[in-house]
């Protein structure tokens, strides 16, 4: 049999690296980074390596699967579609629409037919109880999207290959290959802001392996960058640093920024934070002195109590210094499809409604995930009753796991589309397994638009689709065909998700229609198997901004009761009971919840501990590589702890999405890790007050020897 070359992207996680698969008939011979992929150049991580594992897993599901008591029973497709669509019909009909309940996981957005098909499903179950990994995850950077340019997907994204000075709140790219910024390589490239002359400066509680990199890395207290970032702004405005460039007269609320912020002294960041105020000073007249510059924050800015209000604080450092819209600052890309300009669908809209039990706000049509056990748990009229996951394991990523395990346990439905029983499937009754990776075609539709330069690239599938099988958007059409038929409503099933996409190029910047030279279309990039250069960042967000009145606007009333908030938080005492806080961690070789059943990836030493600043754990009479029991007010685990001065003091890391030894879990590698999932900790009482995004990193902890 000959060997075949592949070229595709990985789609583990967001830097989308271009792979090159070889194959020899059904077999995977090697892969290897794709030299010719004009973004990621050839970088990959060892996580593409497991595509292999993942391909080849025999714990993957790969017929649909019935609960009969105990056991799990092979069904048809056809069997499985008829009896869900009948008991969600009969549900619906007896408890209304909202009884049914969607979490959509992380996987959605690297799968492309999930994106484009999820609303077939969606129209047919025509819920309000919508649930996603947006609200565990990125929320405030949306919310702040379209507050200030009027559209949730017009997210300013890092100019790292241009940037002068990089500054990064509560991100470890170096580990996690970034997020909300496509940045493949990432190494390099901030090494190249190094050898250019520039420098980048990280704000984070670990000295992570992106600090370790940096120029200077300043320890934070979990959850205070709010009071440091206000304070870098006061600054800007006391030392006359303030230039807002060519973006001057598009600026609607500049003038209130001023007193907004002027509570927020030097002298007070510094005591919240434990950052001298000499440092933070000194950071924020660099960054506004900088030929050019970009503020970035990730996690731990986005998913900790101020969430919203410090992605607000890190677009305005960057349009108060010029930086927005600027090379080598902030830019939003210019992507081939979901190009973000006025008419582009669902601009996003935060609390239309608001959630039955705890009137938490929708956003674009979601409630955050921190309240979906108590909409199954707490009786009434539009209690859940049903759910569908979607490619999530809400059990092991979501706060406050085990009320998610007790909610699911009562469910009187539940359907999972997904790969693996695992923690959160093994409730269900219907387990719905989509085709393996290698198995379907790709466009990278999410990333390609928060990518840090502008290309274009479609995948064909490696291997052909396997007999009896169904691709992820197949399944979504066959669910919400089935589920409208039952409930006598009309609603179409979508046509397959490569047409859509060449309908989308077609209609782009970057097509014949657009008088753009490199005339892009399906039949352009299926021709170009490597992807398509179309260059770098382009400012032009002015004629792209969706607000009404076209204007930027600084100011919204969710920020100004968010820094009223913070500033009454700073003369409140701690909570003595639980004085550590907690924080996540991200290692290259692990991926959320659902990679660990790869021994090309479990391998080696494990990386599920807890760790501690030495001084806390002599503090407490515990040695390194003890078992402790980390305590918090939901719940708590035991887990071995590692000595490291990488920590700052009263900061403990735990990973999440490990803790796979839960009863009934069908992943018979990862069943034999330890580690203990970290989100039988995190509170789903603690979050973002402005959108209910949650609140998983700085969240109050106590840690004592296990006995
Ligand atoms: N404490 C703490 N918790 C966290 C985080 C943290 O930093 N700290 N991070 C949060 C973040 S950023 C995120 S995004 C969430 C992620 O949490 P989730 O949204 O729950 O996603 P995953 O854990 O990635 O789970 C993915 C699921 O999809 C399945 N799957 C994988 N590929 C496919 C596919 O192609 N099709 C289908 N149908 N299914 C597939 C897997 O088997 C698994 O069940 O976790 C959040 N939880
Ligand atoms: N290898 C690997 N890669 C991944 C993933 C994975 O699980 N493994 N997950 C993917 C997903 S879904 C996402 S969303 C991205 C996340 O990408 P990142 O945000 O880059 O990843 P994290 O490791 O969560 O980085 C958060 C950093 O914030 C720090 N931190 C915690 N609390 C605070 C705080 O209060 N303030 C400040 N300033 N810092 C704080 C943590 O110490 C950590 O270094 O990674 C993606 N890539
Ligand atoms: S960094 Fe690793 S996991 Fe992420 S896309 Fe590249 S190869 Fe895949
Ligand atoms: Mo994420």
């Amino acid at each position: 049999m000959s060997q075949q070359a592949h070229y595709r992207a990985c789609h583990l996680c967001e830097a989308i690296c271009g792979v090159e698969i070889i194959t020899e008939g059904p077999q995977i011979i090697s892969i290897k980074g794709d030299l010719k992929d004009p973004l990621s150049r050839g970088h990959i991580c060892p996580k593409a390596i497991a595509l292999q594992d993942l391909h080849e897993d025999p714990d993957r599901i790969r017929t649909p699967k019935k609960r009969v008591g105990d056991e799990w029973q092979d069904i048809s497709w056809t069997q499985a579609f008829e009896e869900i669509a009948e008991r969600v019909a009969h549900l619906q009909l007896e408890k209304g629409n909202n009884a049914v309940a969607v979490y959509a996981g992380n996987p959605n957005v690297h799968n492309y037919g999930n994106l484009t098909h999820g609303r077939v499903l969606r129209k047919a179950l025509a819920t309000r109880n919508n649930f996603s990994a947006t609200s565990l995850d990125q929320l405030p950077h949306h919310v702040m999207a379209l507050q200030m340019f009027g559209h949730q997907f017009m997210v300013p994204v890092a100019d790292i290959d241009r940037t002068q000075f990089m500054l990064i709140f509560g991100a470890n790219p170096i580990a996690s290959n970034g997020s909300m910024m496509t940045v493949p390589d990432v190494k390099k490239r901030l090494k190249s802001i190094q050898q250019r002359g520039g420098e980048f400066v990280v704000i984070d509680p670990r000295r992570s392996e992106t600090a370790e990199l940096a120029d200077q890395h300043a320890f934070i207290k979990p959850g205070t960058d709010a009071y440091v970032l206000l304070a870098m702004i006061r600054l800007l405005f006391e030392e006359g640093l303030v230039d807002t460039g060519n973006l001057t007269q598009e600026l609607e609320g500049l003038h209130l920024i001023e007193a907004l912020v002027a509570p927020f002294t030097l002298s007070l960041a510094e005591a919240q934070s434990g950052i001298s105020e000499a440092v933070i000073a000194d950071i924020a007249r660099r960054f506004a002195n900088a030929d050019s510059a970009a503020c970035y924050g990730r996690m731990g800015v986005s998913v900790q109590a101020y969430g919203t209000l410090c992605q607000w604080a890190i677009q305005i450092l960057n349009i108060l210094t010029g930086n927005l819209d600027a090379e080598g600052g902030v830019i939003v890309p210019n992507s081939a499809v979901g190009y973000v300009q006025p008419g582009e669908p669902s601009p996003g809209h935060l609390g239309r409604f608001h959630s039955r039990v705890s009137q938490l706000p929708e956003f674009g049509g979601e409630f955050p995930s921190t309240v979906l056990a108590e909409e199954i748990l707490t009786t009434g009229e539009d209690q859940v009753k049903a759910l569908f996951t979607l490619a999530g394991n809400p059990v092991l990523s979501a706060p406050n796991g085990r009320r998610l395990d007790e909610a699911f346990a009562q469910l009187d439905l539940m359907v999972s589309i997904d790969i693996y029983i695992n923690e959160t499937t093994r409730h269900a009754d219907y387990i719905l397994p989509p085709t393996g990776p290698l198995e379907h075609d790709h466009y990278d539709y999410a990333f390609l638009r928060l990518a840090v330069h502008n290309t274009a690239r479609f995948n064909e599938p490696v291997f052909p689709k396997p007999e009896g099988a169904l691709h992820d958007w197949e399944i979504l059409n066959g669910l919400g065909n089935a589920i409208s038929t039952k409930k006598n409503i009309r609603n179409s099933t979508l046509p397959p998700p490569d047409m859509l996409m060449d309908m989308a190029l077609q209609s782009g910047p970057y097509s014949k229609k657009a008088g753009h030279p490199a005339e892009l279309s399906l039949a352009v990039l299926k021709a170009n198997p490597h992807g398509v250069d179309l260059g770098p960042l382009q400012p032009a967000l002015m004629s792209r901004i969706c607000t009404q009145d076209k204007k930027i606007h600084l100011l919204a009333p969710l920020v100004e009761s968010e820094v009223s908030r913070l500033f009454a938080q700073a003369s409140e005492s701690a909570v003595q009971r639980f004085p550590l806080s907690l924080i996540g961690r991200r290692h290259v070789r692990s991926n959320n919840s659902w990679m660990h059943n790869y021994h090309r990836l479990v391998k080696g030493k494990p990386r599920w501990q807890c760790l501690m600043h030495p001084d806390d754990l002599a503090a407490r009479g515990i040695d390194c590589g003890q078992k402790v029991k980390i305590s918090s007010r939901v719940g708590e685990i035991e887990l071995e702890v590692q000595s490291s001065d990488e920590m700052m003091p009263g900061v403990v890391s735990v990973p999440h999405g490990w803790g796979h030894q839960r009863k009934g879990v069908v992943m018979s590698i990862a069943s034999k890790q330890g580690g203990q999932s970290v989100n039988d900790l995190t509170d789903d009482e603690y979050y973002d007050q402005s959108t209910g995004n949650s609140a998983l990193n700085g969240v109050p902890v106590e840690v004592s020897a296990a006995v």
